[in-house]
């Protein structure tokens, strides 16, 4: 059994995904990241960076229980572990984990960020319009080079066969309308995006979904100076749900 940490949230959705794809068992273990849940003593023995998605897989390597954190390690580990979402072509195999390391270094943080600048930023009184900038701009690049890498009408990121390549990459293109990025300027992703949403894994969803998870809208001042550090500068108001 595998005990996977959660919330509702793009990172969040890749591991839930894969384990839904494999089909393996696992066990839903909701952290309220708008609540700070994940700052708890118990969850930070799991992830000691205190983010999800983690997991704990009770049959580990040798039989022995291992946590792995961090997505793209996460997604790799359930690969090596079923021998499936990775091809087995070396050459293919490693594109495939240049891609998920790609994911997390650059398509995740430029997407978090301009989430940042656009949707809570503003919330607290803070309109930067540099960084707000600096942070689409780099989205919207890395939507150009998926969109280059797509452009030769191949169904998946590599090779020819559904990986944690695309795992990694596709739910961070479901929420770029939140920062104000149209994927429609992306041809080619936006096609391979929508095909990767019809599979079954795309539209699962865990059931008993809590009242406080999901993406962190609608901060409280004391749940916003939690999660990010620092002092609303006025206090923050509902903002609309982006995931
Ligand atoms: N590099 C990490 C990023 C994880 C991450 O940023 N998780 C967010 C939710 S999507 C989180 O837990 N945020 C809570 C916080 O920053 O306190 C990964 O790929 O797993």
């Amino acid at each position: 059994m595998i005990d996977l940490y959660y919330d509702l949230t793009p990172n969040g959705r890749k591991i839930h995904m894969a384990l839904e794809e494999l089909q393996l068992p696992y066990e839903v273990h909701w952290i309220a990241v708008k609540e700070g849940e994940q700052f708890s003593e118990d969850f930070v023995r799991v992830n000691p960076n205190a983010k999800i998605p983690a997991i704990v897989d009770h049959d580990g390597p040798g039989g022995r229980p291992v946590r792995i954190f961090e997505s793209g390690a996460i997604l790799q580990y359930l690969a090596e572990k079923t021998g499936r979402l990775l091809p087995v072509d070396p050459v293919e195999r490693w594109e495939a984990i240049c891609w998920v390391t790609w994911q997390v270094a650059n398509q995740g943080p430029a997407a978090g960020n301009a989430a940042h600048f656009t949707t809570y930023a503003p919330d607290a009184g803070v309109h930067d319009e540099y960084s707000t900038a600096r942070f689409v701009n780099e989205t919207k690049r890395t939507c150009e080079v998926l969109e280059a890498l797509l452009a030769d009408g191949r169904e998946f990121l590599v090779g020819t066969e559904f990986s944690i390549a695309d795992l990694a990459c596709f739910p961070w293109t479901r929420v770029l309308k939140a920062y104000n990025v149209a994927i429609a300027d992306y041809p080619a992703l936006e096609a391979w995006s929508q095909r990767i949403s019809d599979r079954p894994s795309a539209k699962s969803r865990v059931a008993e979904r809590p009242a406080a998870s999901g993406m962190p809208t609608g901060l409280s001042s004391e749940q916003y100076q939690r999660l990010f550090g620092v002092a609303p500068t006025s206090t923050p108001s509902p903002l609309p749900a982006s995931v």
